[in-house]
């Protein structure tokens, strides 16, 4: 058999390195479920092959050169040359793939992995990142605020419509779709389209601000990019897709084929990321996001709103990583990544007007804030609710409390007896 544990292997910059939680199955140790996982990943299989070669073995071998058997985290480095550039369902059918279903392991959770610079530039990344995005809404430095329309589904276009401007004249920036509208018996996409970016220009008109639509294209991968060109036709500069259901194939068309704004969902995630001891971090999917090139990505709330996840695994995607693996390496969304445009933090889920100094304390300036319940669970309706999340925003920005900036504002004192204040 291959040795592929060598300790004194030192990856070079012609490597992807991968990081892997490794829990061995019983009777193995810790080297053995290694060498299994590394075979598996890239050339290897259970037994000796009569058709491995010299040549093979010495240019694709990937080497186990560092354990950490208290903290169960092995690295790999892979020689690049095992991987397809700018294939993405490739690389991860190798270093996320078989691997999972081994019996050689109980659990196995890929943490993180830095590609080299030749795989980094060989896809498109963000086609306008932060900077692009802010540029557009003429926002040089407050967080965005954004609703999603509620009821998930169930609005007819009109109303759909109408609960977008109202959001919009209320003082949000961006309206989006839910993660399981798409065109449905009761709420057509096209027709949709048509009443919303109406109001939009309405709303723009009015307010003077500029104003987003993100629209979920989210379906076959044919059909998201028509819909993607009904969208730009019709005057649209976002789209959104669920990446997770979509699939990264799905999204790496999106990305190459269609010229808006990339708006993704990340529904499906908790599947592989929730367990701490299997599965893939958020971290290496926010990587794996950004790589393809989404400009703006859920990736949690930091434990303020109704959704899981911890402020140190939130906060380790938008800022920094206890153990980065190469010096430097952090910030996953907004790192300098090869020349790869930074992607704009997306928290979202269970937020509320007075949710919004926590999680601008805990996540900066640079996140964009989406309430869904949090603006048409207002009790004076949508538009109250949409100028109490601006109220709220502002009194951040004014470093004024809520309680205070709440004394002259109805809709934010009637928002904060509803919902209160995240502590
Ligand atoms: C938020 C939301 C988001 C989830 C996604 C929803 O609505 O639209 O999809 O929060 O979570 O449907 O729940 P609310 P994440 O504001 O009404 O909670 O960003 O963690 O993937
Ligand atoms: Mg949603």
């Amino acid at each position: 058999m291959l040795d592929y544990v060598d300790l004194k292997y030192k990856p070079t910059k012609n490597d992807l390195v991968v990081q892997y939680y490794v829990e061995p199955a019983k009777g193995l140790t810790f080297e053995q479920a290694c060498e299994q996982v590394a075979a598996e990943s890239s050339i290897g299989t259970w037994t000796e092959l009569s058709t491995m070669n010299k040549k093979i073995a010495t240019k694709l071998r990937p080497s186990v050169y560092s354990i950490n058997k208290k903290k169960r985290l092995a690295r790999i480095a892979y020689p690049q040359e095992l991987f397809e550039a700018g294939n993405m369902p490739q690389i991860l059918s190798a270093i996320a793939g078989n691997i999972y279903g081994m019996k050689v392991i109980d659990n196995l959770r890929l943490t993180d992995i830095t590609f080299p610079k030749k795989m980094v530039q060989s896809f498109k990344g963000p086609r306008y990142g932060i900077k692009g995005i802010r540029k557009m809404l003429k926002l040089p430095k407050r967080p965005l605020l954004g609703t999603i329309v509620k009821p998930k589904v169930g609005l007819d276009e009109a109303h759909h419509a109408k609960v977008a401007y109202d959001s919009w004249v209320g003082g949000l920036d961006i309206v989006k779709d839910d993660e399981n509208l798409t065109s449905m018996s009761f709420n057509n996409f096209q027709k949709r389209i048509d009443k919303t970016l109406k109001l939009r220009d309405k709303a723009e008109r009015e307010t003077g601000e500029k104003k987003i639509y993100m629209p979920n294209i989210t379906a076959e991968t044919f059909e998201m990019l028509k819909r993607a060109k009904y969208v730009e036709r019709h005057g649209g500069e976002y789209v959104m897709v669920d990446v997770l259901t979509a699939g990264f194939a799905g999204l790496q068309t999106v990305r190459d084929h269609v010229f808006q704004v990339l708006h993704a969902h990340r529904a499906g995630h908790g599947a592989l990321t929730r367990n701490p001891k299997h599965g893939i971090t958020m971290h290496v999917l926010a990587m794996i996001s950004r790589l393809i090139g989404v400009d703006q990505l859920h990736i949690g709330t930091a434990d303020v709103g109704k959704m899981e996840g911890s402020p140190d695994e939130v906060l380790e995607i938008e800022r920094e990583i206890e153990e980065p693996m190469i010096k430097g390496k952090n910030h996953i969304l907004a790192q300098d990544w090869h020349g790869v445009k930074p992607v704009f933090a997306v928290a979202s889920g269970g937020l509320h007007p007075g949710s919004i100094p926590k999680v601008h304390a805990r996540m900066g300036p640079d996140v964009i804030m989406q309430f869904g319940g949090g603006v048409h669970g207002h009790p004076n309706g949508t538009l109250s609710g949409a100028r109490a999340v601006r109220q709220a925003m502002d009194a951040v920005q004014h470093k004024s409390s809520l309680t205070d900036w709440a004394q002259n504002r109805v809709e934010l004192k009637k928002a904060l007896i509803k919902w209160g204040e995240a502590k």
